[in-house]
């Protein structure tokens, strides 16, 4: 056994140790869907999401984020809870818990510490969604799931209802192999079950049609056609999961703890919004998911509600 692939099996053996679902490693190069990329952005499907242009150089090539990289640690956690009940009001269930950028932040800051123990001297950066990194990409290469026509990783055994989280590391690891079956099939119940037809074709989303974006990521008031396509979601949307076979057959309620659900996120009084003042707001919602769009942004889901 060489030293690279005894230092990748102890990464992975202490990845799982520290609480994440599943661990694989791969190497830098350019994306393979370097085109889908700009082709997504040039058809305005990013909508007012302008962050994915700035970064769409290096999401193209995640070598330049970091030169001296020469893998990606790519982790997968398990945040689903179990069949959802339906409130009026219904929120994502990656949104249950505490920022997740915060948990993941700290525990793969736990895992490039174990990867500066076992290859001295080498460094590693954490990525959490925010970065420029490609993350669905080095999950399917790591060799942790496809990419399905919904758009998310996939994993045989966990599902979908999972975060990536990702290392750049300048240390010598061996890489897995990528995952490369597709098991979608002919299966197309993401697609037609979308609320808002915002698949324009298998892994395409026009994120302007997502209640995804339009409850998190737009900015500013919907239009009346905006409006109209929220239903009862008030942040976020799961549908798309919800009814992946993968999912119903695979996705097990988690036992992390750092991500326990909080009933004011996970069943919140829509009308309460309108009643805080920003500070109360901040307050309470201030490490979790709902800071992004913010109070005015949880004003707007809420009058939206169907
Ligand atoms: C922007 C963004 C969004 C946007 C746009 C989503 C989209 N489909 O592009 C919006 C706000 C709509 C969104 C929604 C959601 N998001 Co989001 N989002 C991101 C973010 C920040 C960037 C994604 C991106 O670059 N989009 C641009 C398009 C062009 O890229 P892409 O869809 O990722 O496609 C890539 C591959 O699929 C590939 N590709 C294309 N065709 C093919 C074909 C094959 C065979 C292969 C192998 C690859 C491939 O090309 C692209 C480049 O690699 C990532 C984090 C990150 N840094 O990557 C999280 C991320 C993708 N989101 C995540 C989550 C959880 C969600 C939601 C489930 C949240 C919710 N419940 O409301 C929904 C799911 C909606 C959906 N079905 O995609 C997770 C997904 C985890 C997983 N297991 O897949 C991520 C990785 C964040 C994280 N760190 O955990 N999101
Ligand atoms: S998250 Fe909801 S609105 Fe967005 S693509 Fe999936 S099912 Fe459609
Ligand atoms: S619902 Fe069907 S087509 Fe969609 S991601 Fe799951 S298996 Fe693939």
């Amino acid at each position: 056994m060489t030293e690279a692939s005894r230092a990748a099996g102890e990464v992975k053996r202490r990845g799982r140790e520290l609480g994440f679902s599943a661990v694989g490693v791969t190497t830098l190069e350019p994306s393979a869907h370097a085109d889908f990329i700009d082709r997504w952005l040039a058809a305005g499907y990013a909508g007012t999401m302008t962050y994915l242009h700035r970064q769409a150089a290096r999401r193209r090539d995640p070598r330049a984020i970091f030169p001296a990289a020469r893998r990606a640690v790519v982790t997968l956690t398990n945040y689903f809870h179990g069949p959802a009940p339906r409130p009026t009001a219904r929120v994502a269930q990656y949104a249950w818990s505490t920022d997740y950028h915060e948990v993941l932040g700290r525990r793969l800051a736990a895992l490039a510490a174990e990867i500066a123990r076992l290859v001295p001297g080498s460094t590693s950066r954490a990525y959490v969604d925010a970065g420029p990194v490609p993350e669905r990409e080095l999950a399917q290469r790591a060799g942790l799931g496809w990419i399905g026509k919904n758009a998310m990783l996939i994993r045989p055994g966990l599902g979908s209802f999972t975060f990536i989280g990702v290392l750049l590391t300048d240390a010598a690891l061996d890489a897995d192999l990528p995952f490369a079956a597709d098991r979608c099939g002919t299966c197309t119940r993401c697609l037609d079950a979308c609320p808002t037809g915002a698949f324009v074709a298998p892994r395409t989303l026009d994120a302007r049609r997502c209640i995804s974006y339009l409850t998190i990521e737009r900015r500013g008031d919907f239009t009346p056609e905006e409006s109209g396509l929220t239903g009862d979601w008030l942040f976020g949307c799961d549908v798309c999961q919800d009814v992946c076979p993968w999912n119903e057959r695979f996705a097990g309620p988690t036992a992390d703890t750092a991500l326990a659900p909080r009933p004011e996120l996970a069943a919140p009084d829509p009308d309460a919004f309108a009643r805080e003042d920003d500070d109360l707001f901040r307050r309470r919602y201030g490490d979790t998911p709902f800071a992004r769009p913010g109070p005015a942004g949880m004003r707007r889901n809420a009058r939206a509600l169907a």
